[in-house]
């Protein structure tokens, strides 16, 4: 069969002679290969990119509004501050709220995961215990100078890292 290509070929005076052919088929095994690697390459890229990042200890946010200034001005409030907190096993995002004395604040309370609740020791603040995809709100004024410890008071949750401090200067 072979050798009879190679006739009819020959014969046939074809435009592609065999070193041809071996060129062609050479320099498609060698683009073959290069984008192997590359494939190779980018999913390795891909493998660096998926590493999820440690968690860090501790968060702190501004609050989501600060309103109410004339009030401030007036003597009769301090600002309004409000904070989106959320509470997951076992951790609150932030877990580190600062206002100063006098502002009202105001605590949304959300929970991702779990069954939660919030607590600040000694402000008699604690909103109701919520199930996952829930949400609270609690409002109250920062009466004192103070590092005050907001915990979940679900079980031995705070034990486990569900508790964060609110700074009141
Ligand atoms: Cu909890």
């Amino acid at each position: 069969m072979l050798v009879e290509d190679e006739k009819n070929l020959k014969s046939k005076r074809s435009s592609l002679s065999p070193v041809a052919l071996l060129s062609i088929i050479g320099a498609l095994a060698v683009g073959l290969g290069i984008l192997v690697i590359l494939a190779g390459k980018g999913w390795k890229v891909i493998e660096a990119l998926d590493m999820t990042s440690p968690q860090p200890t501790n968060t702190m946010i501004q609050p989501v509004t600060e309103v109410s200034d004339n009030l401030k001005k007036e003597g009769i409030l301090g600002a309004l501050k409000s904070f989106e907190i959320d509470a997951s096993n076992f951790v609150f995002t932030p877990n580190q709220i600062m206002v100063n004395e006098g502002d009202t604040v105001q605590i949304n309370f959300t929970n991702s995961q779990g069954i939660h609740n919030f607590t600040i020791e000694g402000l008699n603040v604690q909103t109701k215990t919520i199930q996952k995809g829930e949400s609270e709100q609690v409002t109250f004024t920062a009466g004192k100078k103070g590092t005050y410890n907001f915990t979940c008071k679900v079980g031995n949750h705070a034990a486990m890292g569900m508790s964060g401090t609110l700074i009141v200067n």
